[in-house]
């Protein structure tokens, strides 16, 4: 997954990148000449056990990708998206904006007060208008076509309801659209389509107090449709704890009350979000985790893999995770008649770890 940290300036979205990453501030550039990249695996408990299990020559886990990008200065005014911005961002799976709650009186907020709502209401009408700005142009194109006869009526109507949710302030992902319609916008990029993770960037003595609850109620009320992608994250502080080892880590972390680290919090509200699971393949050559949609059938989880998995797809020989480690072995589990055969539609589920049979 490719996850692109974005944010007004200041508002800690190369802290929430350290913290997300492990990076320390010598390796990059803080996304001032281009947005900073960094892959970090992730830590599935599963695939370890699996892989003491095993003892297979090699892990590989599944991985994050991480994209810091500076803080988006035009014409003076900051906040604004601009077209070199667009395009590096193509391929993201889903942004995490930042929204600055902590204080600082070193670095103060470009816009002075410390304002959270005011933040997320100034950074949505940068992203409406960045859409509307791609909607109007195409219209524009499309009335032309219209006149010389050419057949866009329904591209039009589609592209105007578009432009009426986007007026209305209603992001693209909240509007219902049908199957067609979706595939017809997908090479527009629109920046309001993308899932959203909002990151509630608050210095640690801001935890669990009145402040944030009125501030967690009130971003609720305001925004329902982010209701489940608010991450409140002590961003500095998970910075630091971020370079330390993991026992120091977990000590760390304990002491601040804070149950789980940001680094793998932010995975699992990912996964969550974008409807993503893991199967793994297991041997005695690799152990691995895949990531792919929530249901695929088992056929195109195979085409993940390699296409003629699915091209000469047989069947898949499939167990879960508990089920295999508790029986400890696929040979185990065969006998025990717990090895599940599944056809081409079989829906995989989180957890399952498969042995494709094809034929090509
Ligand atoms: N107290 C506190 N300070 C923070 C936190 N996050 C970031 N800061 C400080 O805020 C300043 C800006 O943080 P950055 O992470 O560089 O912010 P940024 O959003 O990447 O900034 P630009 O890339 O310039 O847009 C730094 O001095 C950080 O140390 C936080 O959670 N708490
Ligand atoms: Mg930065």
């Amino acid at each position: 997954m490719r996850i692109g940290i974005i944010g007004l300036p200041l508002s800690g979205k190369t802290t929430l990148f350290e913290a997300l990453t492990g990076a320390s501030p010598a390796d990059h550039k803080g996304g001032r000449e281009g947005p900073d990249i960094k892959v970090v695996k992730v830590m599935d408990p599963r695939v370890t056990r699996l892989a003491e299990m095993y003892q297979p020559k090699k892990v590989t886990y599944a991985e994050m990708e991480y994209l810091d990008f500076a803080g988006i200065v035009k014409d003076g005014q900051q906040g604004e998206m601009d077209g070199s911005f667009l395009k590096s961002i193509g391929k993201i799976d889903a942004f995490v904006h930042v929204v600055r709650v902590f204080p600082d009186s070193v670095f103060p907020h470009p816009l002075g007060k410390v304002d959270p709502l005011r933040d997320m209401e100034r950074f949505h009408t940068d992203l409406i208008l960045s859409d509307l700005a791609i909607i109007e142009k195409r219209l524009e194109r499309l009335r032309k076509d219209l006149k010389r006869g050419l057949p866009v009526k329904e591209e039009i109507a589609l592209l105007e309801r578009c432009g009426d949710a986007l007026e209305g302030e209603i992001f693209l992902n909240q509007v219902d659209l049908d199957e067609a319609a979706r595939q017809r916008l997908k090479g527009f990029d629109f920046l309001t389509m993308r899932p959203m993770i909002v990151a509630l960037n608050v210095h640690e003595d801001q935890l669990g107090t009145d402040e944030m609850d009125q501030i967690m109620a009130k971003m609720e009320e305001t925004y329902p449709f982010l209701k489940d992608s608010l991450f409140v994250v002590a961003g500095k502080i998970e910075m630091e704890i971020a370079q330390l080892n993991e026992e120091d880590a977990a000590d760390f972390l304990e002491d601040l009350g804070i149950a789980e680290s940001a680094m793998n919090r932010l995975i699992h509200l990912c996964y969550r979000k974008l409807g993503r699971i893991s199967f793994f393949t297991v041997g005695k050559d690799e152990v691995k985790a895949w990531t792919i949609p929530r249901g695929l059938p088992a056929a195109k989880a195979a085409g993940v893999i390699h296409s003629d998995f699915e091209r000469g797809f047989i069947k898949a020989e499939v167990i879960s995770f508990d089920d295999l480690v508790r029986l400890g072995g696929i040979p185990e589990a065969r006998q025990r008649g717990l090895l599940r055969l599944e056809g081409k539609d079989y829906p995989v589920r989180d957890g399952d770890v498969i042995t494709f049979r094809f034929n090509v």
